[in-house]
């Protein structure tokens, strides 16, 4: 049997990324695999504090090996906002469009459009030990939406080194390359180079 590893997450985009990065590996399940339906608050104000909760919350009930995703939009312009209020940059409940149409206009006149896309993993074996992977992107913001494909702010987040936002390319294609892809490997990296028993 393969071993299985609960992706802590309630974002569904989040989910089908990271178990097509992840690939046959290993067997990842959902928080509506293992009957979770609690509600989870992100309190903390860094990317680690906030993946460590998320993370803990579900290991403490559990005790089963498990990993979260913290992650967020970081632009230089405004001092790395939205950063790890990327999902909430517009209020509650959270909307992405209306994250995106902040966004824009808080950019609007402002010529340094550099941003990164951060995310820290933060994964719990069943013993209880402690990880963290991290993954960062460069690119900077465009002037409007381009793209359907992706979430979150992907229509307005050009890498470097392409001229097509995240929503222009395929899921594939923003699989190999992402912020997310890249703390993926380096756990995937770590669970086979460290027997980990899960
Ligand atoms: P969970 O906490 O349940 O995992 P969430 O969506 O609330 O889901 P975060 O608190 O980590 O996750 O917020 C991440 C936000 O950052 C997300 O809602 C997007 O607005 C943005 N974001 C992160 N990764 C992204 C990506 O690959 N593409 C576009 N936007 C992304």
């Amino acid at each position: 049997m393969k071993n299985e590893i609960v992706f802590a997450t309630n974002n569904k985009h989040k989910l089908d990324e990271v178990i097509s990065i992840f690939g046959d590996a290993y067997k990842i399940l959902s928080l509506n695999d293992i009957n979770f339906y609690e509600e989870v608050h992100e309190t903390e104000n860094t990317f680690e504090g906030n993946a460590l909760l998320k993370a803990r919350i579900i290991y403490d009930k559990y005790k089963i090996a498990c990993f979260s995703d913290d992650s967020g939009l970081e632009v230089a312009a405004l001092n790395n906002a939205p950063g790890v209020f990327s999902a909430r940059y517009a209020g509650e409940p959270v909307n992405h469009e209306k994250n995106i149409d902040k966004l824009l206009k808080e950019m609007t006149n402002k010529p340094n459009r550099d941003a990164r896309f951060r995310t820290v993993i933060c994964f719990i074996n069943n013993q209880g030990v402690i990880n963290y992977f991290n993954g960062i992107i460069k690119g900077s913001v465009t002037q409007e939406r381009y793209g359907t494909g992706g979430f979150g702010y992907d229509a307005v987040f050009i890498p470097e080194g392409d001229d097509r936002t995240f929503a222009q390319m395929t899921a594939s294609e923003k699989n190999h390359i992402s912020h997310r892809a890249l703390a993926v490997k380096e756990l995937l990296n770590f669970l086979e180079n460290n027997y980990i028993t899960l």
